[in-house]
């Protein structure tokens, strides 16, 4: 048993990022045992999941930009944004949490991306939006008002929504730590950069 002061984060363990998804991210399936027992372990007071949760439409899908394809990069906002595929469209089955874990000792689920003009790749803020800022989900208070100082983060993808979420768990003033076996990435050989990313942060990087 962790600290009471120390919450999981599970980041968008969701169909659509499994193998055979809409945006598999590579090996997926196999984090999902080790997430399980966490959970049924009790290791941690508090249990958060993310779940990515896009309107049909979603300014992050590429079918949303006629003549542009999956994965290009497009400015948004004033910034890069990535082109994906359609993926956890509300309400679809690719965008439930993963039903092989038992979700039982869940606190909270944080839904994000659902603001059809921004993606929101963090659990704690949107991407940039059209005022050009980054608007807080809210999770860094909730988070706050329950005397967490500390985060661990596990779940998909490795590279972009679990590493934007510990880079802003970290900009908060939480500690953090990256549970990197229990994360899986969308882009191959992308790690050299995320555990770049990772040390520029200051973030641990846990089992
Ligand atoms: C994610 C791309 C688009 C993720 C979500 O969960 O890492 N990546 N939406
Ligand atoms: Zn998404």
């Amino acid at each position: 048993m962790f600290p009471d002061d120390t919450a999981l984060i599970v980041v968008d363990l969701q169909p659509d990022f499994m193998p055979g998804g809409a945006l598999a991210c590579h090996d997926g399936d196999a984090i999902v045992p080790g997430i399980d027992a966490l959970l049924r372990a009790r290791r941690y007071r508090t249990v958060v999941a993310t779940q990515d949760w896009h309107p049909p439409g979603h300014a992050s899908f590429a079918s949303a930009h006629p003549g542009r394809s999956p994965f290009d990069t497009i400015e948004l906002h004033g910034h890069p944004q990535t082109l994906w595929p359609d993926h956890c469209v509300q309400g679809s089955a690719g965008a439930a949490l993963d039903p092989r874990v038992d979700w039982t000792p869940l606190d909270l689920v944080l839904r994000k991306g659902t603001d059809p003009r921004v993606d929101s790749y963090s659990g704690f803020r949107e991407n940039h939006g059209p005022a050009g800022t980054r608007p807080a989900t809210g999770l860094a208070g909730w988070l706050r008002e329950r005397g967490i100082a500390e985060v661990h983060v596990c779940g998909l993808a490795r590279d972009y929504c679990v590493l934007w979420t510990a880079q802003d768990a970290a900009a908060a003033g939480f500690r953090v730590r990256f549970l990197w076996d229990l994360t899986r990435p969308v882009t191959p050989d992308g790690d050299a950069p995320t555990r770049q990313a990772l040390q520029a942060g200051g973030i641990a990087i846990g089992v």
